[in-house]
């Protein structure tokens, strides 16, 4: 024991470096246990989650101290998950305030670390922020193997306790810390890890810590699937990753990269635009998602606009009258705003927005500094970014033009309903429902074959309009839009009140083919942009139509998939024979109504948008010119039609 004591007192130069007594002893771990939600925020599959972040984030920051270039994160069959870095290392000594190790003190006291007590190599971060001994207080068991050396240290524990003391195991020629915990089933609701969570956050990672190398084992399977993430470009994979995903056409080849520093505070920004009219901007700070934004966005947004204004200006692009917005700068701009400070400030209910004032004069100088000289630099780029801002600005001024001329003429406000709508007899929104009907002919069978009493339908005729492809002003004035805007009767964009909403569910009633899909994604793109607060609050539904009519003599019943089809033929038996329904068109009235539209018997499924920017991806991807990520996404993405009432 005694060649342990503060060995590494003696190995370090004392004032840049860790020494055992920077630990700063707070409060115990019964705490965290008796109320986890206070360290972890929830104890949801969220949660559980959050414990393989916040040791991974010990592993970054020992990458970010520049001695780790490797972490293999493993999620184990017997559900533990193990987190290994190469880095140094925790030094092996006794804590002198604490007398114990030090590995001991960093697993079972609360905040130990440098991460509070300043002067660590920590960049401070994390919404709970509290380290290795929060998982250990949440895990049920959690083994710990120290390689420092020369010398490999264990120590055990369980439920936040030592089981197995800290001792030495023998000789090693590796170094780094790797940790293996066994999340506490008596405390989250779910102790299973989603693969595909933990794959993005650690992607995520990679992208933010250039050169950092992540690899994922899923163990769990029969067959285990092994993933890496190594980005050399770091965030500027981020953006190309992003466009790619989206399938969006970048306006210029590359991503635009920029760099800044002051007083220790470090800025990146990559960005590229595209030919998209969306924007999608996504800021970090300490590798946190700051999904409200904050100062690091607002002086990234306020130097773009000025330095785009004042290159348009110079060159003449831009009339001296003419001035460009915000939102016109930003339409079809991917971006990753990515600071790295000490001594974060988090503000907002969720604690996702940064605080730190001279973050936004550390970005926005950054951007009016080195975004200018690319412009200047790469003048075919900086004209047709110009260009571009200055047509969404047009496209700006013509939706305002649009939305008064209609507002004007009380078209979006009139209380007449469109020509085209068979509206029912109920009043109460509660009660009553919208047919969205894709095409004339199968809005007329509806028609006839609805119960008139709480069912309304609407024809739509050919495709709407792309929303995605178009901008907002022709959506305001488009045939198609206007008449459901007016049956809805709730007004759209910033006039859209949900509490003048006509029916409880609005349902599109599409044909199981490949053009009803179409139609079915441009309505849920149109209230996803538009609407949202529809989608949100669970209104919009999708009608299933039977894809055979399976009949035995007198006797026929529907199926809605082919495995269905089978399971029916196979229990009638005999002489069976399986019509397939080419579209709601080929059905009559009565038809329609038993299989698709009686609330008794048709089976909805409710819209549902889970993650705002997932679905924005997803509507991007789906309207996006590229057939084969539109393709992989759809695929991928069935999961956002969940099922409900049958
Ligand atoms: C699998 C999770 O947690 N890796 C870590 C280090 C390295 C140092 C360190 C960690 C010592 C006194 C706190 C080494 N050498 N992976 C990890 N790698 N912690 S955690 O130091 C912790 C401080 O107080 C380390 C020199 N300085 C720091």
């Amino acid at each position: 024991m005694e060649e342990l004591l503060n060995n590494d007192f003696n190995e370090e130069e004392a004032d840049k470096t860790y020494g055992d007594s920077q630990i700063q002893v707070l409060e115990g771990l019964e705490a965290v246990r008796k109320r986890p939600g206070m360290y972890i925020g929830t104890t949801s599959v969220k949660g559980l989650h959050h414990l393989i972040t916040e040791i991974v984030d010990n592993s970054i920051d020992e990458a970010l101290a520049g001695y780790c270039k490797n972490i293999n994160v493993t999620l184990n069959a017997d559900g533990s998950c193990t987190v290994k870095d190469d880095g140094r290392g925790v030094p092996s000594g006794i804590h002198p305030t604490a007398g114990k190790p030090t590995l001991e003190v960093i697993f079972t006291v609360l905040h130990a670390g440098g991460k509070f007590g300043g002067g660590g190599y920590r960049i401070a971060g994390g919404l709970h922020g509290v380290g290795a001994s929060v998982v250990n207080a949440l895990s049920r068991r959690a083994e710990v193997y120290n390689h420092r050396d020369g010398v490999e240290y264990h120590i055990a524990f369980e439920r936040g306790n030592v089981a197995e003391p800290f001792c030495e195991v023998g000789a090693t020629d590796s170094h780094g810390l790797t940790v293996r915990f066994w999340p506490d089933e008596t405390i989250f609701e779910t102790v299973e890890f989603d693969y595909e969570l933990v794959k993005n956050r650690l992607r995520e990672q990679a992208f933010l810590n250039a050169g950092v190398s992540i690899t994922l084992t899923d163990a769990r399977p029969e067959e285990p699937v092994t993933e890496n993430f190594c980005y050399e470009g770091g965030i500027r994979q981020f953006v190309e990753y992003l466009n790619k995903k989206k399938a969006a056409e970048p306006l210029h080849p590359d991503v635009i990269y920029l760099q800044g520093e002051k007083n220790g505070s470090i800025a990146e920004v990559a960005m590229q635009y595209t030919t998209e009219y969306s924007e999608l901007i996504l800021s970090f700070a300490n590798n946190m998602n700051t999904v409200d934004g904050g100062t690091h966005e607002t002086g990234f947004k306020t130097g773009i606009t000025k330095v785009l204004n004042d290159y348009g200006h110079k060159y003449n692009i831009l009339k001296a009258e003419e001035k460009l917005t915000g939102d016109d700068v930003r339409e079809g701009l991917t971006a990753i705003i990515s600071v790295k400070l000490e001594d974060a400030q988090f503000e907002s209910q969720t604690k996702a927005k940064l605080g730190n004032s001279e973050i936004k004069t550390l970005v926005d100088g950054m951007i009016t500094d080195k975004f200018s000289i690319y412009l200047e630099e790469n003048p075919v780029a900086a004209r047709t970014i110009v260009e571009k801002s200055i047509s969404a600005a047009r496209a700006r001024e013509a939706a305002k033009r649009a939305r008064d001329l209609t507002r004007r003429k009380g078209l979006l406000e009139s209380s007449s309903l469109p020509s085209k709508l068979a509206d029912c007899n109920e009043r109460r929104m509660e009660y009553t429902e919208l047919y969205l009907v894709e095409g004339d002919s199968a809005g007329g069978t509806a028609k006839d074959g609805r119960n008139s009493q709480f069912q309304a339908i609407l024809p739509m005729r050919g495709k709407i309009l792309n929303v995605e492809k178009n901008r907002v002003d022709r959506v305001y004035s488009s045939v198609q839009i206007v008449p459901l805007i007016l049956a809805l009767g709730t007004g759209i964009g910033s006039e859209f009140d949900i509490t003048k909403l006509r029916y409880g569910k609005i349902i599109i009633m599409a044909d199981a083919d490949v053009d009803g899909a179409h139609i079915r994604t441009l309505l849920l793109t149109f209230f996803f942009r538009h609407m949202r607060p529809l989608i949100e609050e669970g209104h919009v539904y999708a009608a299933t139509p039977p894809l055979y009519k399976v009949v035995k003599g007198k006797q026929y019943r529907y199926a809605f998939s082919d495995e269905e089809r089978d399971a029916i033929i196979a229990e009638l038996g005999g002489n069976v024979t399986a019509e397939r329904y080419k579209g709601l068109g080929e059905m009559d009235k009565d038809q329609l109504w038993e299989t698709t539209m009686d609330p008794e018997k048709r089976i909805l499924k409710r819209i549902t948008i889970k993650d705002a920017s997932d679905a924005d991806a997803l509507f991007s991807v789906l309207m996006g010119d590229k057939v084969e990520p539109r393709r992989e996404f759809i695929e991928a993405n069935a999961k956002y039609v969940a099922n409900l009432d049958i």
